[in-house]
């Protein structure tokens, strides 16, 4: 063919052609590499706040989602957000996200959240356990379960009756509540006593359990199982044989004490208490208790939104705004 044929009206629809060819052939074949746009980002939460994570990612589509904190896989979450209520332990957790095309598996930069526990507010007090608080209770001598003081104890045989348990001829500085079913001089060696109580706190910054006890003779005393309290008793193992290493001659409150607060959970606790006697012929048995949370609320330490700027300037004469519809009374202040 001779070049010259070649109208240059045609040449150029020619090069368009193949122009076309070359770019649908380049669009058909194209492949998106995978690739993280925008990865999660380290955030500083308010404890019990949600927080989301988000990323951004493309590939060679459908995507798939896998999140992961401190390096474990979190089951149900498959999408480019997670979003979840925080708690203490969520602190210093590092965040990533796997993004997973057909044929690839890229781990996004971690993300730190940071868990911002607040201020300190003022000191509160809640009664936990009122010294009328009802007791269940076993004075038959006899071990109410091989796993006691253990919470999951679901034995029989216990009554039940408010405080201040007691067998006593004199006075107690406490309300003489229930009259334990048992012998002067014939006591048993150990009486036990359980009960729950509700703790409604849920939003403290710190909290402290103090405790006062009316007891005679010796006392152990379990909070969730864990010892927080003993009274009378040596050091060492205690068995239900145990006696008291101190004889009491009229009871009167003792404390208060502090116990550790580690155990405390919110909602229902389990207390379990042993009282034990100095002696096989002790003729008075008594067993009181109170006990207070002591705790600071956590106060939010963002602070509220401040105004910066006043317009027109404060003292300054401002005229009347033109009246733009007389149906619409009163003022907007939107
Ligand atoms: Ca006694």
């Amino acid at each position: 063919m001779d070049r010259t044929n070649l109208a240059p009206g045609r040449l150029i629809r020619l090069l368009r052609i193949g122009v076309a060819l070359i770019v649908g052939f380049g669009l058909a074949n194209r492949s998106i590499a995978l690739e993280i746009v925008r990865p999660p980002a380290s955030q500083t939460i308010f404890l019990g706040d949600p927080v989301s994570f988000r990323v951004e990612a493309q590939g060679q589509p459908p995507l798939q989602y896998r999140w992961l904190r401190n390096g474990k896989p979190m089951d149900g979450v498959s999408g480019p957000d997670w979003t979840f209520v925080t708690s203490a332990a969520d602190h210093d957790a590092t965040i990533t996200v796997e993004v997973i095309d057909s044929t690839l598996r890229i781990t996004s930069p971690a993300a730190r959240l940071t868990i911002d526990p607040g201020l300190p507010g003022a000191y509160r007090t809640n009664r936990l356990v009122e010294v009328v608080h009802p007791w269940q209770y076993r004075v038959d001598g006899v071990l109410p379960h091989p796993q006691w003081p253990g919470s999951s104890d679901t034995s029989t045989g216990w009554t039940t009756g408010g405080g201040v348990l007691y067998v006593e001829d004199s006075e107690l500085p406490g309300p003489k509540t229930t009259l334990l079913p048992a012998t002067a001089g014939k006591l048993p060696t150990t009486a036990f006593f359980r009960t729950t109580f509700v703790n409604p706190i849920t939003n403290a910054h710190s909290i402290e359990l103090v405790a006062s006890l009316l007891v005679d003779d010796g006392a152990l005393v379990f909070l969730n199982g864990s010892e927080v309290q003993r009274l009378g008793l040596d050091e060492g193992t205690v068995l239900p044989t145990t006696q008291a290493s101190r004889g009491v001659g009229n009871a009167a409150w003792e404390g208060t004490f502090p116990w550790a607060a580690t155990g405390l959970k919110p909602g229902t606790n389990a207390l379990s208490v042993e009282v034990h006697q100095s002696g096989t012929t002790s003729s008075d048995l008594v067993w009181g208790l109170i006990l207070d949370a002591v705790w600071q609320e956590r106060v939010r330490d963002t602070l509220a939104p401040r105004v910066v700027s006043v317009t027109p300037p404060l003292g300054s004469a401002v005229g009347a705004a033109p009246n733009r519809g007389a149906s619409k009374k009163g003022k907007s202040y939107q």
